[in-house]
């Protein structure tokens, strides 16, 4: 076996973290023949549950795990960290306002951007899943500035998952023929799933659905899968969750599978009319560790306006948290 892999999650006692772990330590990430140390973080109440998260780790007797650190001092969590999945957040409290949720995360985000620059590898990958992730990943990043900017994302691939399961169940097809499917911009109730480029077993998903299930109900049931969820479980989406960020980091560091695209979102340049100056999610392809935004495709004036309105939110959203940056 090659030389440890040091992978860093927060909130790994939560929901998602607990489900996460243990995927990449079973080797869902990186496969079974590379070594791993896990770095455990979590703030000091959740200390406790961690212990027994590294006792349960233990227990599974993994092959590649080589070492768990658990720990609630963030230089130590990261040190040396390779992967690094910003998990932990905030969560909103009753009577709190968006604005406030902003503000809190802005400082735990900050923070850990600061601590990434001085302790992780510098050429670390970071993808922020812990809300309001596109706007934490551009604080986080923001205060990196020994890191490039493009070493950080923010997880849209849970929505993008969702939207190519929806296609499939309305076409009858299994979800594995669904290819270039996109998530654009923010992860929140304004992004916009978009099947216009989208195929299945090899056809326009145009062809198949009608426009108004495509611009209608599909959109909103994408956006609103989470809140189902909790609707039906009592608690948030985690393996899920988890499935996804796995999926963003494994796509990111070995490549975008047979020529499809994934939705990421990356530092915004503008391009399709997306703000600059902001994480907004894309088409995206991935090699050699490495991801380009796809270029070139033929938006229609709906998809323009969707794009518009969810930039327009990152552009309050980045406003409201613009003295943490
Ligand atoms: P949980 O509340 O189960 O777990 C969060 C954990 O983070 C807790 O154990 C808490 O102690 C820890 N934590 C809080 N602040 C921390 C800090 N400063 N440093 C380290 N650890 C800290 O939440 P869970 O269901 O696991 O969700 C985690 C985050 O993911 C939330 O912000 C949630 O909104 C977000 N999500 C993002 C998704 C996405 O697609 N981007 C989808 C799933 C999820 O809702």
């Amino acid at each position: 076996m090659s030389a440890s892999t040091q992978v860093a999650i927060t909130g790994a006692a939560g929901q998602i973290g607990y489900q996460l772990a243990f995927r990449i330590a079973s080797g869902q990430l990186l496969g079974h023949g590379q070594s791993i140390t896990l770095r455990l973080v979590e703030i000091a109440p959740a200390m406790q549950a961690l212990e027994g998260v590294a006792m349960e780790l233990e227990d599974c007797a993994f092959d590649s795990l080589e070492e768990v650190v658990a720990t609630d001092r963030l230089e130590e969590g990261f040190r040396g960290a390779d992967y690094v999945f910003l998990v932990g957040a905030k969560p909103r409290g009753p009577g709190m306002e968006r604005s406030d949720l902003l503000t809190e995360n802005a400082r735990i985000f900050s923070r850990q951007g600061a601590v990434l620059n001085e302790h992780a590898d510098e050429h670390a990958k970071v993808l922020v899943v812990g809300n309001p992730a596109n706007t934490n990943a551009l604080i986080a990043s923001s205060n990196a500035p020994d890191m490039d900017p493009r070493n950080f994302s923010a997880m849209t691939r849970l929505d993008h998952n969702r939207a190519c399961a929806q296609l499939a169940a309305r076409t009858g097809h299994h979800v594995s023929t669904v290819r270039r499917m996109t998530i654009w911009g923010n992860h929140s109730a304004t992004q916009y799933p978009d099947l216009s480029q989208a195929t299945v077993d090899g056809k326009a998903a145009t062809s198949l659905v009608e426009s108004n299930w495509a611009r209608g109900e599909f959109i909103t049931t994408v956006q609103q899968r989470g809140a189902s969820v909790i609707k039906a479980r009592g608690t948030s989406s985690a393996a899920s969750a988890a499935n996804a960020a796995i999926e963003h980091m494994r796509d990111w560091a070995h490549g975008t599978p047979g020529g499809d695209w994934v939705s990421m979102a990356v530092p915004g340049d503008g391009s399709y009319g997306s703000p600059e100056g902001v994480f907004f999610s894309y088409p995206v392809r991935c090699e050699d560790g490495d991801w380009e935004i796809v270029r070139g495709l033929d938006l229609d004036e709906f998809s323009q306006e969707k794009i518009r309105i969810t930039g327009e939110e990152l552009l309050d959203e980045r406003a409201a948290a613009s003295d943490l940056m």
